[in-house]
């Protein structure tokens, strides 16, 4: 009697460990329509700095997840209308070795940082991002009061954002055994009012054109996602922050 309850027992376990690891998968099912985003062929030419295969990709970061982009994509298919997303994928592929320049235009508010370290551009070519403001944006660093709200309209190369303008960050770190040592992270500032409104998914809000250009490691996968705390909950990093596909994904270099 006692060995079948070891037997069922281990059975039991079995099934939950199994059950376990499926729940894990999918947590991470979340596929968008047009799949993975490949870069667009831009021929050969020198913008990392030496002669090398070049190509781009264009995204965005959204402040509603159910909305549509300016192209007619879903943001977000199935998303919470509360929260953000990058779209119209999160999934993206580079050749290996080669020259990627990056459009993230961002059209969600923000923010402050609670890691300064993270309004740093690292990791991009000449260590900076160039920014193109498109409307009236403020920030929080004249603190909470409207009356003192600051502009937070760039027009031109930085090395940095400031930490009280933040709307998310692009911050890229490869999976273990894959090309040591890389590490991405550009600041995005943020769009429209600190409060949050003035914002919306089409060019016809104001929004920030962040372009940038990084040499893509050896053929793997890169995982990404955003260290500004734009969540609920466990000091704003729960909920969206922790839900695969919004603030997350993967870039495969191959
Ligand atoms: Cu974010």
């Amino acid at each position: 009697m006692r060995k079948l309850i070891g037997a069922s027992g281990s059975v039991l376990l079995a099934a939950l460990v199994v059950g376990a690891i499926g729940m894990g998968f999918q947590a991470q099912a979340y596929e968008s329509p047009i799949g993975t985003l490949k870069a667009t062929p831009a021929g050969t030419d020198t913008t990392c700095g030496a002669a090398m295969q070049h190509v781009k990709l264009a995204i965005g970061a959204y402040p509603d997840s159910s909305g549509v982009d300016g192209s007619g994509h879903p943001v977000h298919p199935g998303g919470n209308p509360d929260w953000p997303a990058f779209g119209p994928s999160n999934v993206y592929s580079v050749p290996a070795g080669s020259c990627v320049t990056m459009t993230v235009t961002q059209y969600d508010s923000g923010g402050n940082l609670n890691n300064p370290y993270f309004g740093s551009v690292i990791g991009t070519v000449g260590g900076k991002v160039h920014v193109v403001s498109s409307g009236t944006n403020v920030s929080q660093c004249g603190g909470s009061d409207p009356a003192t709200e600051v502009p937070a309209t760039f027009n031109g190369d930085y090395k940095s954002i400031p930490a009280c303008a933040m709307g998310h960050t692009f911050t890229m770190r490869p999976l273990p055994g894959v090309s040591p040592g890389f590490f991405l992270s550009v600041p995005l500032p943020l769009a429209g009012n600190y409060g949050g409104d003035n914002v919306g998914n089409t060019s016809d809000f104001p929004h920030q054109t962040v372009t940038f250009s990084f040499v893509a490691g050896a053929k793997g996968a890169y995982s990404w996602n955003c260290e500004f705390p734009c969540g609920h909950g466990v000091a704003s990093f729960g909920a969206v922050m922790g839900a695969y596909g919004y603030m997350s994904g993967y870039l495969h270099v191959v």
